[in-house]
């Protein structure tokens, strides 16, 4: 797809989200979910001096292979990442909502990653992603987002999936 095309997509997309807001403003926020208040995991052993580690979530900006990732944290041989079908390793990429464990000899520790922008899990944010938002912002399908998922989407953090948000994601996605 040109860069050209997906300008055009972004643009009628964010119009089309701005007159359904201003639209919708009296009820506008109400029905958003608040994920991160309810998550209260303490991540102690893991830590990187790249990533924001909060909340459970390791905070990733942008794609990265799985050698990369465990590389980015400070004690990288007891780091391990794996999905539902199992290891994520070397040149594979990491994806929101994969589990990220530190194994020592007592302490253990786990955390969920969140790839800023990867709301459909497949490592990277493409114009897939920014359809999700829309469609979970403008409720035109039934779209239930996870946790790691609503955190990857939100980007300023402020629980609560907008516009702002979207911006954030085509700005990423036009730029990669
Ligand atoms: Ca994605
Ligand atoms: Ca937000």
């Amino acid at each position: 797809m040109s860069k050209r095309f997906i300008s055009f997509f972004v643009a009628f997309i964010l119009c089309v989200s701005s007159l359904c807001v201003f639209a919708s403003a009296d009820g506008y926020g109400d029905n958003n979910t608040t994920v991160k208040d309810t998550l209260s995991d303490e991540v102690d052993w893991l830590e990187s001096g790249t990533y924001k580690i909060e909340n459970g979530f390791v905070f990733v900006d942008g794609a990265v292979t799985a050698e990369k990732f465990i590389h980015n944290f400070t004690n990288p041989s007891k780091v391990t990442v794996s999905n539902k079908a199992g290891s994520v390793t070397g040149s594979k990429a990491v994806a929101t909502g994969d589990t990220v464990r530190y194994d020592g000899t007592e302490e253990k520790d786990e955390a969920t990653v969140v790839i800023r922008g990867d709301v459909d899990c497949n490592g990277k944010a493409t114009v897939t992603d920014i359809i999700k938002v829309r469609s979970h912002i403008l409720k035109t399908s039934i779209i239930k987002l996870g946790t790691a998922e609503f955190a990857a989407a939100d980007f300023d953090d402020n629980n609560v999936l907008s516009v702002t948000d979207i911006t954030s994601l085509v700005a990423v996605v036009l730029n990669s």
